[in-house]
Formats: structure tokens, C-alpha cells, sequence
């Protein structure tokens, strides 16, 4: 069921909606809506629900290896009409749900979707073709795609493809089929990355001598985390680290904290490894 929110306190003209789908028709919330919205609305948010009941169609045999598409592309040919009434009625949409494939009739009913970013272990773009388990849940993004051409599945002649792969970012990365490796090196073209390190992004005591100090900021840690990824894509092309000023520090001792982090967050994405690594490609 789709659920409109409405924040009060830090955008009063900004509400939010969200569907949640479930395929068991009408029902008393369940504790899972009841907790949400009870929580958004002690954040004072306005929060308007609908239900949506999802049909199960019956002798819903596979596309190639895409499950219950029938079941999938109408459940998701309703949410996306349900998100679009969301959107018209200018509230955020939030949907709350089990299955990823969810994400199709969402994002194509949400039609302003530019940039999606897809925060996930997996990249979900399996086609019914590529698909090894068969999950619809692990295909979204290949149905989404408008370079993936996915066409012909029963129970999706509704869907018109809305993004492109540049309209994407993935977060959290880790478990990627081959056959997705390769999908993603043909469809995400790789384009030179340049970091702007603003010192002030990591935690004060890090850097103390810089113009503008904000607690609570990024560990050290985590710093060198995005900075050695960074090098590891091969593709960091030019890096500014700013806001260094050992005018600013207090002591000696506040000046060499932040020189030295600056200088391992830089030799980080220059190709130092905290593993070890063999030479650095300054
Ligand atoms: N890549 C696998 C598949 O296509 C796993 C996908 N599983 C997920 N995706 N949970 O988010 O079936
Ligand atoms: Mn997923
Ligand atoms: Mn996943
Ligand atoms: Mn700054």
C-alpha cells in the first residue's frame, strides 16, 4: 500500500508518500506499517497509506530464467501507477518493501529518476537471459536500463525502460555474477574520476589546523577507505586535497596531525595500501 508523508518540522511544503506492497490484499496494518508510521509521525511527518492488493496469476511459467514474470510485471505495473499518484499529489514517496523487483514499477513511476543511486551487496541486472537463480529480484536494473533492451517478458508490455546507464551509481558492491561483470563493462562506460578532498570532510581532531572545523566528521579510516578505493578503479585522474593551513594550528603538534593526514589520505590514492603494496604510481 502506497503511504504519504508529510514533514512538518524541517520542509513544511515537502510531504512523503510511501507504498508498500504485500500480495495480501486488504489487511489490517501490519506491526511493520504500524511502527513506521507511528515513528514518522511522532517526527511530525503527515503520513498518508493506501493499500494495494497484488493478484497472483495462476500457471505464471518462467520467462527464460525470469520467475512469476506475469505476477511481478502487473504487482509493478500497480505500483508504479500508485507511485505517479504520490508524485502528483507532491509528496515524498517511501516504499517499503520485500522484494527488489519492486524497484521497476517504482523508479518507472517515479519519473523524475535521475540520478538512482542503487545501495546494494548486488547489481541486480541480470536479464531473464543472463539470470542464474531465476530471481526476478536480482533483475531490476537490467529491466530499468534502456541499453539492456529486456523486451518481450509476459506481464511487462507496460514498461518503457527510463534509465540510462550514466543515471546510475552503485553503493556497497560485493557479490556480482560474471555475467554481470560483464553487463556492467559494456553498459557503464568508465570516465576519469577527480576527488576534491576537502580536509573539514574528516573528523576535527584529524585536522585541526583548517579554517572551518565541523564535528562530527569521517574517521581516518574511513578517509583512506574511499581514498584507496578510489585509486584501486584505476581511474583517479587528478586529486585536490584543500583546506590545509598550518597557520591555523594551535600548536606544533596540531599542524603535524593535519599534514600527516592529508598526507596519507594523498598516498592512499596514489596506491599505498595498508596491506602493503609494491610501489606507489605518482
Ligand atoms: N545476483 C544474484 C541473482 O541474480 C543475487 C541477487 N540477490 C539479491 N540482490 N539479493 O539484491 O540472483
Ligand atoms: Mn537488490
Ligand atoms: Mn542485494
Ligand atoms: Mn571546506
Amino acid at each position: 500500500f502506497p503511504m504519504g508523508l508529510q514533514q512538518h518540522r524541517a520542509l513544511p511544503q515537502q510531504k512523503s508518500a510511501l507504498p508498500m506492497p504485500g500480495a495480501r490484499g486488504a489487511h489490517p496494518p501490519s506491526p511493520g506499517e504500524a511502527t513506521i508510521r507511528s515513528n514518522a509521525e511522532a517526527e511530525r511527518c503527515d503520513v498518508k497509506d493506501r493499500e494495494l492488493k497484488f493478484d497472483i496469476i495462476p500457471n505464471d511459467h518462467p520467462y527464460h530464467n525470469a520467475k512469476n514474470p506475469r505476477t511481478v510485471g502487473r504487482a509493478n505495473e500497480k505500483l508504479a501507477s500508485a507511485v505517479e499518484e504520490v508524485k502528483k499529489d507532491g509528496r515524498t514517496c517511501l516504499v517499503v518493501g520485500g522484494d527488489h523487483s519492486l524497484a521497476i514499477g517504482s523508479i518507472s513511476g517515479h519519473a523524475k529518476t535521475e540520478p538512482v543511486i542503487w545501495f546494494d551487496a548486488h547489481a541486480d541486472i541480470n536479464t531473464p537471459l543472463t539470470s542464474l537463480s531465476g530471481n526476478m529480484h536480482g533483475q531490476p536494473v537490467a529491466f530499468l536500463l534502456k541499453e539492456l533492451k529486456v523486451s518481450g517478458v509476459p506481464g511487462f508490455e507496460w514498461l518503457k525502460p527510463c534509465l540510462s546507464a550514466e543515471d546510475i551509481v552503485y553503493i556497497g558492491l560485493r557479490d556480482v555474477d560474471d555475467a554481470e561483470h560483464s553487463l556492467m563493462e559494456d553498459t557503464f562506460k568508465k570516465k576519469p574520476i577527480h576527488l576534491s578532498f576537502d580536509v573539514d570532510g574528516l573528523d576535527p581532531p584529524l585536522t585541526p589546523a583548517t579554517g572551518t572545523p565541523v564535528p562530527g566528521g569521517v574517521t581516518l579510516r574511513e578517509g583512506i577507505y574511499v581514498a584507496e578505493q578510489l585509486y584501486k578503479t584505476g581511474l583517479l585522474s587528478a586529486v585536490d586535497t584543500v583546506e590545509i593551513n598550518p597557520r591555523l594550528g594551535k600548536t606544533q603538534e596540531e599542524v603535524d596531525s593535519t599534514v600527516n593526514t592529508a598526507v596519507s589520505i594523498i598516498l592512499s590514492g596514489f596506491g599505498k595500501a595498508r596491506e602493503g603494496s609494491h610501489s606507489c604510481s605518482y
